[in-house]
């Protein structure tokens, strides 16, 4: 079938077939970028999970590598689940992991590379006296999981990691903190690293220092993964590390309840630092919405996302900038310049592109600031998910672009900008991510998605997108927010797909100020195999 076929992906990683979650481990070790992931080996749906492993050089070209963790001991039996790499002063690694037993208990598992010099890590070996932890009194057998990268406290010269997991009375997000000094024999601190009620189960959490560049304070994400909304939560704050308490610099943007990720299909997310780059490097789970009867038909699920780099944005200071890796800059060809259009109210332009199924999309929007001015009328409460997608005209928008567009605009997903101005006659910027005509198939989710993106005095709107057979990958405001949808378009495939600019604002002209599409290379991540990476 073409069109199943033409849904994978050419840039993004995925395995050659079968299932794939969260991405586990990733790290830097010995010149090689290694990424572990959570794999059914047997079908394209979750089951009899186990650790798939790939290496890369730079992030983009894959090598795929056997099978680095089975669920074959009776503590993780029923599956080998997410968890993470430390690397140690020396240079070595250890790898903690969540197993779950054969009853079901969630428990920690330590394992180390069985041959530290074969930098492509391909055994590992399961410490024999294995679990290292079990949950603690008042804690759900299935509630306790994904151990984070460790941490060197030099005040007790002790590691420390943390887990995430509920209070079942209160419904309760929470993080509970241990240290050790072996890996193998672990302390659980008393009280909790942090907690927001009413958050449910937070998985895969993550917590790491950001900023503090050139005398700037450094502050510390917290993430975790909603079990209840399968988002990415994140927040900015401070780590009282003999106290064991992490804060956030404003209690109403705390984890769970204030910023994402990203506005899309993005989950159970995971950094790590890069030594050879100095930079932080952010891998999502991207999952499917289409149903599991076409993954079962297409042969395989899920996509990691495009690593991106992580920061501080040092000039708001209330959010993070995130940003495809430079390297994947190397996978451009046939670059196309269109800047300097303008589109006006009510109109859409067709882009006169090769090709359009594997695209990196640079555009900067501009509006006039007279047009902006003349508007008085308030559009309070707009908000992407609900206010009617790309369709529902406005005074200051929506506008920008649509990818993977048939000639008809049958099926369209539209990445746009909507300005609004509030009752204080402030302006708010709303990035969105329509979907709701990204397919003609009915199996699909579709949602319009995003949220309001910080936009400072005289910055230009703008966006990149990623655009990758079954995935549109965007990035506004330099990385401000993002959104990532997964689109099964029917007839935009293959020649068939084009990309428009599309102004449905109804008080201003809108100045293209640039734009620059780049079409994208394959990185043929699934034609390597173990004896290539000798
Ligand atoms: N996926 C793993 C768990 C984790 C969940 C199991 C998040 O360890 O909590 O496949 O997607």
């Amino acid at each position: 079938n073409a069109m199943l076929q033409w849904q994978r992906t050419g840039f993004h990683f995925q395995p050659e077939k079968n299932w794939m979650n969260d991405p586990n481990g990733p790290v830097y070790y010995r010149g090689w970028y290694h990424l572990f992931y959570q794999y059914n080996p047997e079908g394209a749906v979750w089951g009899n999970i186990a650790w798939g492993h790939a290496v890369s050089r730079d992030l983009i070209h894959w090598r795929h590598l056997p099978l680095a963790m089975v669920p074959d001991q009776w503590y993780d039996i029923n599956g080998v689940w997410t968890g993470s790499a430390t690397v140690l002063p020396d240079g070595s690694l250890v790898m903690l992991y969540t197993g779950s037993t054969n009853a079901s208990v969630q428990v920690q598992c330590l394992a180390v590379p069985a041959d530290p010099n074969d930098s492509l890590l391909r055994n590992w070996t399961k410490y024999e006296a294995n679990p290292i932890l079990v949950p603690p009194p008042g804690i759900g057998d299935k509630d306790f999981r994904d151990p984070t990268t460790a941490w060197f406290d030099e005040s007790d010269k002790t590691w420390r990691t943390v887990i995430g997991s509920k209070d079942n009375h209160g419904h309760t997000g929470i993080v509970m903190t241990y240290k050790t000094k072996d890996f193998i024999n672990y302390e659980l601190i008393p009280g909790l690293l942090h907690s927001v009620p009413g958050t449910g189960m937070w998985e895969c959490i993550d917590f790491y220092p950001v900023g503090g560049a050139d005398g700037s304070e450094e502050l510390y994400v917290m993430k975790e993964s909603s079990d209840d909304d399968r988002h990415d939560w994140y927040a900015l704050g401070r780590y009282d590390a003999a106290a064991n308490k992490y804060t956030p610099i404003d209690a109403e943007m705390d984890v769970g309840i204030g910023l994402r990720y990203d506005w899309g299909k993005f989950y159970a997310s995971k950094t790590f630092y890069d030594p050879s780059k100095n930079r932080r490097v952010l891998w999502g789970w991207i999952g499917e919405t289409d149903s599991e009867r076409a993954d079962v038909a297409k042969g395989w699920a899920s996509l990691q996302s495009i690593p991106r780099t992580v920061e501080l944005d040092e000039k708001t200071r209330t959010n993070l900038i995130q940003w495809p890796v430079i390297e994947i800059e190397t996978l451009r060809i046939n670059s196309t310049d269109l800047g300097g259009t303008t589109i006006d109210t009510g109109s859409v332009l067709p882009l006169p592109l090769r090709r359009a199924t594997q695209l990196d999309i640079e555009a900067t929007f501009h509006l006039d600031a007279s047009a902006v001015a003349s508007v008085n009328e308030a559009d309070v409460g707009y908000n992407c998910s609900t206010s009617g997608g790309a369709a529902n005209r406005g005074a200051l928008g929506p506008f920008g672009l649509l990818v993977l567009a048939d000639g008809a605009l049958k099926e369209q997903t539209a990445v746009y900008f909507y300005v609004s101005r509030g009752i204080d006659g402030g302006l708010q910027t709303h990035f969105c991510q329509d979907e709701s005509r990204s397919s003609l198939a009915q199996d699909v989710v579709k949602r319009v998605v995003g949220f309001t993106v910080p936009v400072l005095d005289g910055e230009d709107l703008s966006l990149r997108v990623l655009v990758d057979h079954s995935i549109v990958e965007t990035f506004a405001m330099g990385g401000r927010s993002t959104a990532t949808s997964r689109v099964y378009p029917t007839e935009a495939i293959y020649a068939a797909a084009g990309v428009y600019l599309f102004n449905n604002a109804t008080g201003a002209a809108v100045t293209v100020e640039k734009l620059v599409v780049h079409e994208m290379d394959d990185s043929y991540n699934q034609i390597f195999t173990a004896d290539d990476a000798s």
